[in-house]
């Protein structure tokens, strides 16, 4: 079974080829150098369009906040949000999601408005509007492809659309698809009439947001980002599809090799390693179960917004990484790690002299380096679990 989590040969080329000392302090602190670059970007989402459209819904929404929650964006019926603010994500502080003030809809000027917000200091815009569509959203895409920026079109409140349809459904006779269809299909065509030429349109309900294109869009946002900045917005993603989950599990994954040689290497020379190590361990297991909303924090904002009690929501995280981890369980997991992976030891010793080091401290990197893997595989298993188990409640609650 554990040699599944094998390293790869491709993980040992990088490694030998990115190391650039055999000194232990100096590979530590490359080590933990690139690890702190992938959280050192920050990403700003600016969210944009007419008041009332649902733009604070559609932050929370985004963050898997619910509406009551104290960190929420203020939503209401009547205008709310007069002034630019940041919401940062609840577990990753460094993707923020800007609240733009509502645009008016007849002496709006859109470049004088883009300019006082800051047009520039944003990565891409999310325009959102739940009608139909305006002169001034023509005004606005131009103003931000003028600035070479991107944006996507949301339409939202699709669930209200389609509840007007199904009480005009004898006479009219339209499928939901067709509905949902012919808004796609108009939102697209007055894009294009305003030169947009590939318009990217969403239709969304932030009320549901398990449905209709919310994961589509929290895919193409992160397919168009890159680097850094791509892998911060992927990990504060609420779980909305397993595509999403899958890519959580496999951009982790490419850092494993860095947690576990970070876990060993700083492990050398403490009083009692195997303590300092396990605690290690134990930290990053923590962040990964914040990635897949598998924390405490997380899942009582699930439980919050879907309306699940916490507990059952909690009976779906069936591994050991997932439950409340103890040192003893990890211990457990690293000795058996050690037996099952002893022989690969002395191949990565050879293509990565540092390693020698910290395997005669005792500590094994391939126990802490399977550990991590394990762990990767079964909270992305823990989470899918979860994930399913609120879609399906979801979509329940609008059939009623
Ligand atoms: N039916 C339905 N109502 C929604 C949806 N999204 C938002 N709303 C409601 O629309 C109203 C306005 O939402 P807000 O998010 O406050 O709108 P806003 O664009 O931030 O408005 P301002 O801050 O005034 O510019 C609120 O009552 C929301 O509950 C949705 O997807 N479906
Ligand atoms: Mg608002």
């Amino acid at each position: 079974m554990a040699s599944q989590f094998a390293i790869s040969e491709a993980e040992m080329n990088e490694m030998s080829l990115v190391l650039q000392s055999n000194v232990v302090t100096d590979v530590l602190t490359q080590v933990e150098g690139m690890l702190a670059q992938m959280t050192s970007v920050t990403l700003n989402i600016a969210v944009i369009g007419e008041s009332g459209a649902g733009k604070s819904t559609f932050i929370n929404a985004f963050r898997g906040v619910d509406d009551d929650a104290p960190e929420a964006a203020e939503t209401g019926v009547t205008a709310t949000t007069q002034m630019a603010k940041a919401y940062p994500h609840p577990s990753a502080h460094n993707v923020l999601l800007w609240d733009l003030p509502g645009i008016g809809t007849l002496s709006f000027q859109p470049s004088t408005y883009l300019e006082d917000v800051g047009l520039l200091k944003y990565d891409f815009f999310i325009i959102v509007t739940a009608d139909r569509f305006q002169e001034c959203h023509y005004a606005l895409a131009r103003c931000i492809m003028q600035a070479q920026k991107k944006f996507y079109f949301i339409r939202n409140k699709v669930d209200r659309d389609l509840e007007a349809n199904a009480r005009r459904r004898r006479q009219k006779g339209l499928s939901d698809d067709d509905v949902l269809r012919h808004l796609r299909a108009d939102c697209e065509k007055n894009l294009r009439m305003g030169q947009v030429e590939t318009p990217q349109v969403f239709l969304l309900s932030c009320f549901y947001p398990q449905n209709y294109d919310f994961p589509a869009l929290q895919m193409t946002l992160l397919e168009e980002l890159d680097g850094h900045k791509q892998h911060a917005l992927l990990l504060s993603l609420p779980n909305l599809s397993t595509s999403l989950i899958q890519s959580k599990r496999q951009a982790l994954a490419g850092a494993v090799w860095q947690r576990a040689m970070v876990v060993c290497l700083s492990s050398v020379g403490a009083s009692n390693t195997l303590h300092a190590t396990v605690s290690k361990l134990m930290d990053t297991v923590k962040s990964y179960q914040q990635a897949f909303c598998l924390d405490e924090e997380s899942l009582h904002r699930l439980a919050s917004i879907t309306g699940i009690p916490f507990k059952e929501l909690q009976r779906e995280v069936t591994s050991t990484f997932g439950k409340q981890l103890s040192a003893q369980s990890v211990e457990g997991i690293l000795s058996h790690a050690v037996s099952a992976q002893r022989f690969l030891v002395t191949q990565l010793e050879r293509r990565v002299p540092v390693l020698g080091t910290v395997v005669a401290g005792g500590i094994s990197f391939m126990a802490s380096y399977f550990l991590l893997t394990s762990a990767l595989k079964n909270l992305s298993e823990d989470g899918e679990r979860v994930m399913q188990k609120a879609l399906f409640v979801s979509i329940c609650k609008q059939k009623d």
